[in-house]
């Protein structure tokens, strides 16, 4: 197993791969969406958390990731000492309309694979996604985790309907009409993501790129009028029946699947590792279920992180952990503190099992 650490777009530089380094980690996740453009409510300094408005503006549609992109920031983390594991996300800019079986759809899925193929020719091994039309919604910020550390949790679900315009909890198009998406069915929903990985996964295997995906965060089966894809553990294993693949695999998100109504964690973490389905596991900690949980330390919520990393090694994993989200600690550097902190423990809790 292999330590790592999730980085934001304005986060790329070397002072951030540096912080990496220090803290023992040997690979990096990387975001490539600014989700902090243009947004009234959500700045950069900690995880992007907006309100119904979102997280702000997606990028250029016509603008996709490129080989040599890609590749300049592999080579200058790589010159750090460190790895580049995945890229988390696509941007809602290229990819809408897959979302929202929109007219762009065909259109989108070139986007996608050309993306794909740029990513494997760089050789990125994994990439993340969050196959979800709300995206990461309805989540509040609070004085929530111990001493006072500013945490995000719920505090009941969002109904509020999504406009014309955004998916993902971003804005694609600020010039849209007025009024909202029509709601769509759990089943529609579930052939997008048919769609998606037909499409997809054979171009993944021929590119040599892991597809790894993110369970909905919040866990709700409706957040915004619209269905969730992955919102109980059992649903991991339907997407993954729906294109068996050694390339159609899990971002496996510890502390969402947590956050879920019915299950044990656990019995997660062993069924899905056990078939060699983790692309890379988001490990955090959580105190409570939705629509009312909240984001704790590592060591501090409910969830026995120490019990989950034992069976990761007991199953083999031998892919990356990263620490998801922390609490802001009271500082200078509130985001630097509280990864420092989770990466110490998660570092020590590899020691003892893998010396
Ligand atoms: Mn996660």
């Amino acid at each position: 197993m292999k330590l790592g650490l999730g980085l934001y777009r304005h986060q790329l530089n070397a002072e951030h791969y540096r912080f990496a380094k220090q803290c023992g980690c040997t690979h990096l996740v990387i975001h490539l969406v600014d989700y902090f453009r243009s947004s009234r409510s959500n700045q950069p300094g900690d995880q992007p958390c907006g309100d119904d408005a979102g997280w702000g503006l997606a990028g250029d549609p016509d603008k996709l990731w490129t080989f040599e992109e890609l590749a300049a920031i592999k080579k200058e983390i790589n010159a750090h000492g460190l790895e580049l594991e995945a890229i988390e996300n696509f941007d809602p800019a290229h990819w809408h309309d897959i979302l929202l079986d929109g007219p762009k759809k065909l259109q989108q899925i070139e986007n996608v694979k050309t993306i794909i193929r740029n990513v494997g020719k760089a050789g990125i091994p994994v990439f993340g996604y969050n196959f979800s039309i709300a995206g990461v919604a309805g989540r509040v910020k609070g004085k929530f985790a111990r001493g006072e550390a500013e945490a995000v949790g719920m505090d009941g679900a969002l109904d509020t309907p999504l406009p014309n315009g955004m998916a993902w909890n971003m804005v694609f198009d600020k010039n849209a009409a007025p009024g909202n998406i029509p709601s769509a069915t759990h089943e529609q929903l579930w052939s997008r993501l048919k769609f998606f990985l037909d499409e997809i996964i054979p171009v993944a295997e021929a590119a040599g790129v892991t597809m790894a995906a993110h369970p909905d965060d919040p866990p709700l089966p409706f957040i915004r009028a619209q269905p969730r894809l992955v919102w109980q553990p059992q649903l991991y294993q339907k997407l993954i029946d729906l294109k068996p693949s050694p390339r159609n695999a899990l971002e496996f998100c510890v502390g969402t699947i947590a956050e879920m109504k019915d299950g044990s964690v656990y019995d997660a973490v062993e069924t899905y590792s056990r078939q060699q389905k983790l692309g890379y596991v988001h490990l955090r900690n959580v105190r409570d279920k939705v629509p009312f949980y909240k984001e704790t330390f590592i060591d501090d919520g409910e969830v026995d992180v120490l019990r989950v990393l034992k069976i990761l090694h007991k199953n083999n994993f031998t892919g990356v952990i990263i620490p998801d989200h922390a609490p802001q600690m009271s500082c200078a550097a509130p985001w630097h503190a509280g990864m420092a902190y989770a990466l110490g423990f998660l570092r020590a809790g590899l020691k003892t099992l893998e010396g």
